[in-house]
């Protein structure tokens, strides 16, 4: 099973952005589905928490040069 969480992203300032965030999320060992909206600054994330975890994904994210929180 999968779940599915919402996090808040700063530092995206155009579209590429959003397709390196949403590309490196993509590739992330147990993540489904990502989509990024870079005009509300916010993601969603659909992963299965037997193979990775909110951490991770910001961890990932981070890595790439943004700043992510889960919200919740
Ligand atoms: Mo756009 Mo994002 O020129 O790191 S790719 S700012």
């Amino acid at each position: 099973s999968s779940l599915v969480g919402q996090f808040r992203i700063s530092g995206m300032t155009c579209a590429a952005c959003v397709n390196s965030v949403e590309g490196i999320l993509t590739k992330l060992p147990g993540v489904k589905r990502a989509v990024v909206a870079l005009a509300t600054s916010l993601g969603e994330v659909e992963y299965d928490p037997l193979v990775t975890s909110k951490e991770d994904i910001v961890n990932a994210i981070e890595d790439a040069g943004f700043d992510a929180s889960f919200l919740q």
